[in-house]
């Protein structure tokens, strides 16, 4: 079943919206595979966006990353990288819908509460630098994938 990371980012958890997301996570239809409170080191941040290293707000991202606790999940499901880009809404929450996480939620693109994967390769990496394979569980009621 695809898998893809999401990050409720530190706007969002010290906002207090954390449940309301993960409800809107799961009741898509979308499944937490795995999940953990954690402030992020400056290293896993830097593995992690490592793709934006030299950009003019690669400083600023790095430290609000770091800068108070996320909570990390393995969400699991039926085209989930997609489905859960969907729901965040365009990086910049002005230009996001509403009905969207940073649409509803969010008014500045450094403060867009959630970080989502954008694609397989990307998805796998991201994981793998935040969970190990004991931390991911199995859903033993995912019998058809549109369940998951
Ligand atoms: P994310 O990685 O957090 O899911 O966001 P994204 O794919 O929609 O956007 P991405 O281009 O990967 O950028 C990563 C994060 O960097 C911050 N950003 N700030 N000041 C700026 O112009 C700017 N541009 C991007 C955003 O917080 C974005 O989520
Ligand atoms: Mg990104």
């Amino acid at each position: 079943m695809e898998k893809t990371l999401l990050i409720i980012k530190p706007d969002g958890v010290q906002r207090g919206l954390v449940g309301e997301i993960l409800g809107r996570i799961e009741k898509k239809g979308f499944k937490i595979s795995a999940m953990k409170l954690e402030k992020i080191s400056k290293e896993k941040a830097g593995i992690h966006y490592a793709e934006h290293a030299g950009k003019g707000f690669y400083s600023e991202l790095l430290e609000f990353i770091t800068s108070s606790p996320s909570v990390l999940a393995v969400i699991e499901g039926k085209n989930v990288i997609d489905g859960v880009r969907k729901m965040a809404g365009k990086t910049n929450p002005l230009e996001s819908d509403l009905g969207t996480i940073r649409g509803d939620f969010a008014v500045a693109v450094s403060h867009n509460v959630v970080h989502t994967s954008d694609g397989p390769e990307s998805s796998k990496r991201e994981i793998e630098n935040f969970f190990s394979n004991e931390e991911i569980q199995t859903h033993i009621l995912c019998t058809e994938e549109w369940t998951c």
